[in-house]
């Protein structure tokens, strides 16, 4: 077991949906302890600097125009292998093959609107949070 950081997000559909309360609520209930929160807008390069794995998709544009179309609320999650723990409990990327108990399988429909985001891999964790986090905003 490893105490871990994660790049935790509700996308612009959960925040429109009134889903914020339900995320924070499976998060807190499954023992995480939320270290950074805000609400915010993802200016353009930021959202392309944080998908730009995905650069060159035929998805890519349409994600990065989705996610920056609304508020999303940006966190940083710390728990035991919160990286893992927190994909298992968002559910796989594609809702149709999520599976019911994950908030992909009990509130999304389509791979483009998937309410949250977590990061996949320590790395990864690492590099979101200090593209949407400073050092001193997390407590
Ligand atoms: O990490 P995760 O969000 O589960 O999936 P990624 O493969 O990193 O893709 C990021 C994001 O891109 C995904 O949540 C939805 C969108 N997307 C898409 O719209 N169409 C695809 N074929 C693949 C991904
Ligand atoms: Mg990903």
């Amino acid at each position: 077991m490893a105490l871990e950081r994660t790049y935790a997000m509700v996308k612009p559909d959960g925040v429109k949906r009134g889903l914020v309360g339900e995320v924070l609520r499976r998060l807190e209930h499954k023992g995480f302890k939320i270290v950074g929160m805000k609400l915010m807008q993802i200016p353009r390069a930021t959202a392309e600097e944080h998908y730009g794995e995905h650069r060159g998709k035929p998805f890519f544009e349409g994600l990065v125009s989705f996610i920056t179309s609304g508020p999303v609320v940006a966190m940083v999650v710390e728990g035991e292998n919160a990286i893992a723990e927190w994909r298992k409990m968002m559910g796989a990327t594609n809702p149709k093959d999520a599976a019911p108990g994950t908030l992909r399988g009990d509130f999304a429909a389509t791979i483009d609107e998937n309410i949250v985001h977590g990061s996949d891999a320590p790395e990864t964790a690492e590099r979101e949070i200090g593209i949407f986090f400073k050092p001193e905003e997390l407590l």
